[in-house]
């Protein structure tokens, strides 16, 4: 089809990280991931080491300098521990890179090639939001297990007591936070670069005003597989959450890493045991008969649900069960989501009433009211 700029799917999320060693560990017990490549001093890499951990078709790269003086020490003292690429798998760097730069991306990386004994690898990279960028990678012709200067490595755990062995497949979405009245430049900019189109959900003005204190729309490529939700702060009687982020994280940024489940009880149920602490909803939530009536069936008892603080939203294609978990660092900064679709295309508007609440409790216990 004559998509500008076509796109696979999500090649890495990758982290800057203060310990990417603990971070390692951390993603691998309590995630489920498993370690597949490492680079560091060992293998010639003078300045950092970094750790690719996979799940499913997810693949997360966590980053820690070895030393004083680097950019990436730099960063994590700016930032502490968040994503400094939302890396785009495509069929040709060369073309999204030129059609990028001339729709007024900034280029960071021409394109070039990586290569070793395993084959090549293409790259190029632009600028988006704060200091985030997205790689722009072809590794349709590499066999290796992460890139040119990564060694294969093994897991550092057993793997998961979970069904099927994995505790997510997938990467759903990822969201950036930028300044008050950015949102829509940022959208503009994933239409105008990546070809992207809005997606139904967003959080307007009404919602912004009356409790989420944020505003929100959805980009996305052609195929849906890459989904960017973009948040800005919206004034409010409590401080925003965008806001907050915005000010500990020191700019714009990502907020939060959506994770596809198909069993999202064994998934928290797993993270939880292994000690990742979630937003916790009200009872309230799920005794409201309203809430019940609209969403009929969903395919476990709401009492396993609720036991679990899982949410779960249905529209006119099909229902979603979500879960957020709190900050995973000491900043409020970064925070993961769970989902379990089943049809259903949204981001769980019917939630954001209750996650809003509840993260609000958290603002609260913060001191930023
Ligand atoms: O990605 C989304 O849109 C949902 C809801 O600060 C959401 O996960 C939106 C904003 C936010 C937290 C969650
Ligand atoms: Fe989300």
């Amino acid at each position: 089809m004559n998509d500008i700029f076509p796109v696979h799917g999500m090649d890495a999320v990758v982290f800057a990280v203060s310990n990417a060693k603990q971070a390692a560990h951390y993603y691998s017990t309590a995630f489920g991931m498993r370690l597949v490549a490492y680079r560091g001093p060992e293998n010639g890499s003078r300045d950092e080491a970094a750790y690719v951990l996979t799940s499913g078709s997810a693949r997360f790269v966590f980053r820690g300098s070895v030393r004083a003086g680097t950019d990436l020490s730099r960063h994590v003292a700016d930032h502490g521990d968040g994503v400094t690429d939302l890396a785009l798998d495509v069929p040709d760097v060369d073309a999204a890179y030129a059609h990028a730069v001339k729709a007024g991306a900034r280029g960071l990386d021409e394109p070039y090639t990586m290569e070793d004994e395993h084959g090549k690898v293409r790259l190029a990279a632009i600028a988006t939001y704060g200091e985030t960028q997205h790689t722009l990678v072809d590794r349709s012709n590499y066999s290796g297990p992460y890139l040119p200067g990564y060694v294969a490595a093994e897991p550092l755990v057993a793997p998961p007591d979970v069904k099927n062995g994995r505790v997510f497949q997938a990467i759903d979405h990822c969201v950036g936070n930028v300044e008050l009245g950015k949102m829509d430049e940022w959208v503009e900019f994933y239409k105008r670069v990546m070809g992207f189109t809005n997606m139904a959900e967003f959080i307007g003005d009404d919602i912004a005003t009356e409790y989420s204190a944020l505003m929100s729309k959805v980009v996305a490529d052609g195929s849906r597989k890459v989904k960017f939700p973009l948040n800005e702060p919206a004034i409010s009687k409590k401080k925003s959450q965008i806001d907050e982020y915005l000010e500990f994280y020191g700019g714009p940024g990502v907020q939060h890493i959506a994770l596809a489940t198909n069993d999202i009880l064994s998934t928290v149920d797993h993270m939880r045991a292994a000690g990742v602490q979630f937003l916790a909803t009200p009872d309230s939530y799920y005794d409201d008969p309203e809430l019940r009536a609209r969403i009929g069936e969903v395919r476990v008892p709401i009492e396993e649900l609720k036991k679990r603080r899982i949410l779960v939203d249905r529209d006119e294609d099909g229902y979603l069960l979500q879960i957020f978990t709190k900050p995973v660092q000491d900043r409020p900064t970064v925070f993961f989501e769970l989902i379990e679709r089943h049809g259903s295309l949204g981001f769980g508007k019917g939630n954001f009433k209750a996650l809003f609440e509840a993260i609000e409790r958290e603002q609260d216990l913060r001191g930023n009211l």
